[in-house]
């Protein structure tokens, strides 16, 4: 009795990587056991912990063919093909770890999708779920050929592959571990983000818990506005007065930062609430001293800044589109110079070519706004979704934890403090109403997915911290937590690794919100330490 007893306490304690159901299944890993009705196996192989395997099919896009997935737990690693229609499918990989937590995790893609993310996998095996990523129906984030007349392509990843990946995966999970009572979980990043939202609305039975970062709700204007940006400071001509040159906008984010820095209480180089401030690039004219002769901006200069920082309309004039943030990485314009005429952000010219105009002559170099309002309208997939009725996915039970870094300078992250009023005002809740299904968290100093100066770290796709698996800490542990006992994530705690790396240490910590919830400085204690900072309503 007393030897039984000591033995379950070790299991209890050993956290959440370690088994809650542990049969060693290694033998049932073979393409026999995952065959069936739609689902053809292209190999099952059982891999050990620590072991890296080649993926030496892996397109250039996708990182080549010297990519290496590291194995993050003993698993049975299944890639399985699934068919959409008779001119397309999916593929699907799967990792089982032999240590199974009773969970099933799917991801989704980046940009275009096309590449399997491997690293969110990782995290997900590494910490006992039965973790699946999909090609989203094509291979290779660059490049618009597998788009080009194939509109069942653009429906796999426009709306389709995820629910793909859900039936076939909890299919795969209940033959392997032959267990039908598991919770299913999602997590993805910016596309990954749509993908998820998408899913809750299409399948609302999918998913228990969806976790999202930076949804790119909305995505082709999201993609558009690359290109009218570009064309409001004065690309693709960069002989034009009204260009703003690369060396210029470093100058112009710091002046941002320093007018506005210390409004939220910190002075610590991250302007945390963006969206409460506008700029005025007058500041910075030649010959307000401000800047010397080589950064100051002439005045068409200063029209295009402040042009580059308004709201993006349609073209009634209506409004579609929320600006640019203030204070985020302005890569993003300064890299068209740096390669040549066309826009570096690809994912324009290859969804527009691909899928918007069927040509691949087209190209971003003529780009006129009216061709977002056209691509919106066509909406190819349905992968401009922005329904925010999310009825049924709250009926069902559904929670979805939310993300977005508020330095992020791809997905402007207003875009989702918008999208949380129209999924309110859909369902016509209270916040309280809100906070128990829906929580958004924003995160001050976090550029899109990854980066940036704040405390971005919680679990993402990016790292997974062995020291911080906790629901505070780990944004997947808190989805589970609240799936599975009912208690929603009051808090997150984001780290700022040492150099971003989590073995040299944490440099900060800091509380991050439910919105509209804000995490205020308490005025006195070190604020790089979390017990530094409360969550407040901005209203109060
Ligand atoms: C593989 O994972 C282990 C354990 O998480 C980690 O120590 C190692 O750095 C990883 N290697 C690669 C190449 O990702
Ligand atoms: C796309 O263009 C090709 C020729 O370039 C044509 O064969 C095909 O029918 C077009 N597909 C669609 C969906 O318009
Ligand atoms: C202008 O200011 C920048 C930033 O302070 C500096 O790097 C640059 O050398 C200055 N240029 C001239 C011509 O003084
Ligand atoms: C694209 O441009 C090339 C060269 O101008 C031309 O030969 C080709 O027919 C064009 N293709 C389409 C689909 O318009
Ligand atoms: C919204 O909810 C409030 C409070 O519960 C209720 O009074 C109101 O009638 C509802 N409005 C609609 C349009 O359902
Ligand atoms: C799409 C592309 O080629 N981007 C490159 C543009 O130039 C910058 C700076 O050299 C590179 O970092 C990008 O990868």
């Amino acid at each position: 009795m007393r030897s039984s007893h000591f033995y379950f306490v070790i299991l209890a304690a050993a956290g959440p990587v370690r088994a809650l159901n542990c049969k060693p299944r290694a033998e049932e890993c073979t393409a026999e056991t995952f065959a069936s009705d739609g689902i053809v196996v292209e190999s099952a192989s059982h891999e050990a912990i620590g072991t890296l395997i080649p993926l030496p099919d892996t397109v250039a896009s996708c990182g080549g063919p010297s990519l290496q997935a590291n194995i993050t737990a003993s698993l049975c690693r299944v890639v399985v093909n699934v068919a959409t229609s008779d001119s397309s499918s999916v593929r699907i990989e799967a990792w089982l770890p032999d240590q199974w937590n009773n969970r099933f995790l799917a991801t989704g893609g980046g940009g275009i999708g096309g590449c399997i993310d491997y690293e969110t996998m990782q995290n997900g095996a590494f910490m006992g779920f039965a973790a699946f990523g999909t090609n989203g129906g094509h291979d290779g984030s660059a490049g618009h050929d597998f788009f080009l007349g194939h509109p069942e392509v653009i429906n796999d990843f426009g709306h389709r592959s995820i629910h793909i990946e859900a039936e076939a995966g909890k299919k795969m999970v209940r033959k392997y571990y032959n267990q039908k009572d598991f919770k299913s979980y999602y997590q993805g990043c910016s596309t990954g983000g749509r993908q998820g939202f998408q899913t809750a609305q299409m399948f609302p039975d999918d998913f228990d818990g969806i976790l999202v970062g930076a949804p790119a709700v909305d995505w082709l204007r999201i993609v558009a506005s690359k290109a009218v940006l570009a064309g409001r400071i004065g690309w693709p001509n960069f002989d034009s007065q009204a260009y703003v040159r690369p060396e210029q906008w470093p100058a112009i984010v710091a002046k941002q930062i320093e007018l506005f820095d210390a409004l939220d209480g910190v002075k610590d180089g991250i302007i945390d609430n963006p969206t409460d401030f506008r700029f005025d690039a007058s500041l910075l004219a030649c010959g307000t001293g401000i800047l010397n002769n080589s950064l100051c901006l002439t005045g068409e200069q200063v029209l295009s800044v402040n042009k580059a920082y308004e709201p993006l309309a349609d073209t009634t004039g209506r409004i579609v589109y929320p600006p640019f943030e203030i204070g985020s990485n302005t890569a993003v314009f300064s890299q068209n110079q740096m390669n040549g005429t066309e826009l570096a952000y690809r994912v324009l010219d290859d969804f527009w070519r691909g899928a918007v105009y069927n040509d691949s002559n087209w190209s971003s170099l003529n780009w006129d706004d009216s061709q977002m309002d056209f691509a919106v309208h066509l909406n190819p997939g349905g992968v401009g979704f922005k329904d925010p009725d999310f009825t049924q996915y709250h009926a069902r039970g559904g929670k979805i934890l939310a993300y977005h870094g508020r330095s992020d300078q791809t997905v402007t992250s207003k875009l989702s403090s918008e999208y949380f009023a129209e999924i309110q005002a859909a369902l016509n809740f209270s916040t309280e109403e809100m906070h128990s299904f829906y929580n958004l968290f924003f995160i001050p100093g976090h550029e899109h997915c990854r980066n940036g100066p704040g405390a971005w770290n919680f679990g993402q796709a990016g790292v997974v911290d062995p020291d911080r698996l906790d629901p505070v800490n780990n944004a997947l542990m808190a989805l589970t937590e609240w799936v599975e006992k009912g208690s929603p994530p009051t808090v997150l705690v984001g780290a700022k690794y040492v150099n971003d790396d989590h073995t040299q240490g944490i440099e900060a910590e800091r509380m991050h919100c439910p919105y509209p919830l804000r995490s205020v400085w308490n005025g006195k204690d070190d604020p790089k330490r979390r017990d530094s900072w409360t969550c407040q309503s901005p209203f109060d």
